[in-house]
């Protein structure tokens, strides 16, 4: 496979960095656990290393060091639009340079020829209650994929360890390759009771999920489709679905099995279903005032969800100090199409008050929107109307990060993850206060 010869030299150059790193400086101390870290889900300590993205606090994501205004500007974009093509930004993560366009291309036409879903896959999802979580759906066809593993068949045939990042890599492609079928799947047959749509063999992967919904005719919805994958497509290696496939695969389970525990964690509404509960937030805020509330009327609407002890949506981050530069791009593209429409004007309001609120709460350490607080609109507003469905479109774009991870986990060598946990004695032991 092509990709797999360019990424062989950089994979041999960095294996050698490591080497070195850990030989001149493994006892060398760069960062403390402190107790407060242990009781805080281990916020804010340097405990991974991977160089396919990186979450700056105050600037956001960096994809290969590039970040999202500048890779909306600079991949090569798909034809006849002004948003990138998803086998560039794909290109961009594996091998950490900037794609031509025929390379960015080139990964389109792999993805193409393995795209289609088998008929098993579709079978089972046909199989399953009507009123499923589209995630679970999501998760068991990724799952249900697994018996198609390179890297479990050649690893019980004794895959030498030095070469297990190359059927990673094939399962990869052929996972991605898939995705926007399976989605576009789970979306016919949980919502329209219709049979599959083969993908398009002219279009490109982002668009091809529109044309296998039958959107392909709307412009804008092909257009929101590739902002929206590209911009989703990773956010660090310590987020929950990506550090729950990176922890599963470190058992050498395989790509199935690892991103399809990753959308597990994407399913919970701290992570990627923020994007649903912001919609249903938002909708009641209308069907509550008829039409876009005054400022003051959303403080106190922002007050009262509050007060019941709830979140807002698609406000705060984990790692980020500011708003979130996938939300701004997200706000453009608003701007530029949708401007006048009453959920839209919302967004701008919330935009207006929620931090303000926040900050007085004094809670949340970060009271600025992150990409959820704005993408369930955006897809509402192109008619995907079925808003439990878009934590899927979330997974669409993110299963390109998660596995140029995978990949490289696996060309790095990284171990088996298993922190040591200790018991709540040996704590108090710890910081001598030991009771009598
Ligand atoms: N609304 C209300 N309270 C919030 C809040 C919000 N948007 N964000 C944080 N807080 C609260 C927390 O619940 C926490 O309260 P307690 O001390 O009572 O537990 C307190 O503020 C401190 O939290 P934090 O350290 O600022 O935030 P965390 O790192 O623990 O969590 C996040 C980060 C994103 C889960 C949180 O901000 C949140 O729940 N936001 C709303 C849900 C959301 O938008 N999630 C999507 C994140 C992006 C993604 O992964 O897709």
């Amino acid at each position: 496979m092509w990709l797999q010869d360019k990424l062989e030299d950089k994979i041999i150059e960095k294996r050698a960095q490591i080497k070195d790193i850990v030989s001149q400086h493994g006892d060398q101390k760069i960062g403390e656990v402190t107790i407060k870290n242990l009781f805080s889900g281990l916020r804010g300590n340097d405990l991974l290393v991977s160089d396919v993205s990186y979450v700056d606090p105050n600037d956001g994501i960096h994809f290969r060091g590039y970040s999202v205004d500048d890779l909306l500007e600079m991949l090569p974009k798909a034809e006849d639009s002004e948003m990138p093509l998803a086998g560039g930004m794909y290109y961009l993560l594996l091998i950490g340079e900037l794609p031509t366009r025929e390379e960015a291309l080139e990964v389109e036409e792999e993805w193409r020829r393995s795209g289609d879903l088998p008929y098993h896959v579709a079978d089972m999802l046909r199989t399953m209650p009507r009123d499923t979580y589209p995630m679970t759906m999501f998760s068991q066809a990724i799952l249900a994929l697994q018996s198609r593993s390179k890297f479990t068949l050649l690893y019980n045939n004794g895959l030498k360890k030095s070469d297990y990042w190359k059927p990673t890599l094939e399962d990869s492609m052929n996972l991605v390759a898939k995705t926007p079928a399976i989605a576009a799947a789970i979306y016919n047959i949980k919502y329209h009771n219709k049979d599959l749509v083969p993908p398009s063999q002219t279009h490109d992967w982002s668009a091809n999920f529109a044309y296998m919904i039958n959107k392909d005719w709307d412009k804008h919805y092909i257009e929101l489709c590739r902002l929206f994958f590209a911009i989703h497509a990773d956010q660090g290696t310590g987020n929950v679905s990506a550090h729950t496939a990176w922890l599963v695969n470190s058992a050498l389970s395989d790509v199935y099995f690892s991103c399809s525990a990753a959308m597990n964690g994407l399913a919970g509404p701290l992570h990627g279903r923020a994007n649903q509960d912001c919609l249903e937030w938002l909708l009641d805020v209308l069907k509550k005032y008829g039409s876009c509330p005054s400022e003051k009327q959303m403080e106190e609407y922002i007050w009262e969800t509050l007060d019941r002890g709830k979140l807002i949506p698609g406000y705060g981050h984990a790692v980020l100090r500011n708003t979130d530069p996938r939300f701004t791009a997200q706000l453009e593209f608003g701007r530029k199409y949708i401007g006048d429409d009453d959920l839209f004007k919302l967004i701008e309001i919330v935009y207006k008050v929620a931090p303000r609120v926040l900050k007085e709460q004094g809670k949340a350490k970060n009271p600025w929107p992150n990409v959820d607080a704005i993408s369930g609109t955006l897809q509402y507003h192109c008619g995907m109307r079925e808003y439990d469905f878009y934590t899927v479109l979330f997974g669409v774009g993110r299963m390109m990060g998660i596995t140029a991870n995978l990949v490289w986990a696996r060309a790095l060598y990284a171990p088996l993850e298993r922190p040591q946990s200790i018991t709540l004695d040996m704590v108090e032991k710890k910081i001598n206060r030991v009771k009598s």
